[in-house]
């Protein structure tokens, strides 16, 4: 670094003590009779952006002390203040290189100068970049997301530039997955970090079906398959199994059912909806006998007389009903038409009554028919609580 002596004055100099004792120096200084003031250090030291800076200038060589010290042109450092002690206080705010020049005067005001240059840098980076992960979802059980899920990341560094990342962009996850890890690497100075989250998700309830039963199917008393419940789930398994309820039918165990399973939860939290089968159950009935005739056959009755019914109910495996309590009969309309088979009624009862039980699964009920059946058919319907459309069926044409 070169050094620029500079005297404030160029001709004529002279120096003379004073009384005090202090030095008093005039004039030009044309035979190098004027001390030579150096200052010190060479150069400075470089600072680092936003720390104190704790450095001095001092002088030597001048006529009498104390200096003064003054920058007389150039730029320093923004934050640096450098004081007329040759002291510098305070702390960079900016990053840069800056030039300047101090000049150190002598009491006599003689002076020297010298170019100095601090360069400002940024602070080491000891600190890695700081990820966050940003998830967006509705979290259900056991750390299952039971909805679309939004994975974004912040990536942010306080001390350097991050210089590369990987993994870091957003993530939508819109279909069910297992456990999945989606891991943010980023890089700066102060090295690299990486953070891992793992997603699963599951947002499908379990799949419940009700077996045993089908829907809409018929069962005859004794040869009921029993229901039950199935609960599957394909992702995070079956936390909750669906649970069977039974409704619907008579006290005998006939008419038409219900078999419901509900209440089925995945490990995720997810719902199932219930699921219904609907089915019927009856007597073995094994038809009317005589003096009624089943269907196709026509019977011919006398209108106003009491029909005696019979018949037999047992269950699949041919065990007897025997406690029926009570049944329905009612006639509809039903269009006369030749040519069909018919069968006298061959004897009448002889008035109306209730149900008889006869025992061993046989009944009999006397159907008093009106009068005003005369030249006209029916359809009688013989309803023993199997449920709406299982009625037993004669068919009747009425004379006089
Ligand atoms: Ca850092
Ligand atoms: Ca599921």
């Amino acid at each position: 670094m070169p050094l620029n002596h500079r005297l404030l004055q160029e001709v004529y100099y002279t120096c003379g003590l004073k009384a005090d004792g202090t030095l008093r120096c005039w004039g030009n200084n044309n035979y190098g009779q004027a001390p030579v003031i150096t200052l010190a250090p060479d150069s400075l030291p470089d600072a680092t952006l936003g720390a104190a800076y704790a450095q001095n200038i001092t002088a030597s060589g001048g006529s009498a002390t104390p200096y003064t010290y003054s920058v007389v042109s150039g730029t320093t450092p923004t934050g640096l203040a450098l004081h007329s002690d040759g002291t510098w206080s305070g702390a960079p705010t900016e990053i840069g290189a800056f030039e300047f020049t101090v000049q150190a005067a002598d009491a006599n005001n003689l002076a020297a100068t010298q170019d100095y240059r601090i360069l400002v840098s940024a602070p080491l980076d000891l600190i890695p970049p700081v990820i966050t992960p940003q998830i967006a979802g509705a979290l259900g059980q056991n750390g299952w997301y039971v909805s679309d899920v939004t994975l974004s990341w912040t990536v942010t560094d306080d001390e350097s530039e991050i210089t590369s990342t990987s993994g870091c962009g957003p993530v939508s996850i819109t279909s069910d997955q297992a456990e999945t890890a989606y891991t943010c690497t980023a890089t700066s100075a102060g090295g690299t970090s990486s953070i891992s989250v793992p997603i699963k998700r599951d947002a499908t309830p379990p799949v419940v079906a009700v077996t045993g039963v089908t829907e809409g199917s018929v069962y005859i008393l004794g040869a009921v398959p029993a229901a039950a419940c199935s609960t599957t789930d394909a992702m995070s398994g079956v936390g909750t199994n669906a649970a069977l309820s039974l409704t619907g039918g008579t006290a005998l165990g006939v008419g038409q059912f219900t078999a419901t399973c509900s209440g089925a939860l995945d490990n995720a939290g997810n719902a199932a909806d219930p699921v219904s089968v609907h089915y019927n159950v009856t007597f073995l009935f094994t038809g009317f006998t005589s003096p009624v005739d089943n269907p196709p056959v026509m019977n011919i009755a006398k209108a106003g007389q009491a029909v005696p019914l019979k018949w037999r109910i047992t269950d699949a495996n041919g065990n007897p009903i025997t406690d029926l309590t009570s049944v329905t009969v009612t006639a509809v309309n039903l269009p006369c038409q030749a040519g069909e088979t018919t069968d006298p009624i061959e004897e009448y009862a002889t008035g109306e009554s209730g149900l008889q039980n006869l025992g061993d699964g046989y009944y009999q009920w006397n159907w008093k028919t009106p009068k005003s059946y005369a030249n006209s058919c029916k359809t009688m319907r013989l309803d023993l609580g199997e449920g709406v459309g299982f009625a037993h069926i004669a068919l009747f044409q009425f004379k006089k």
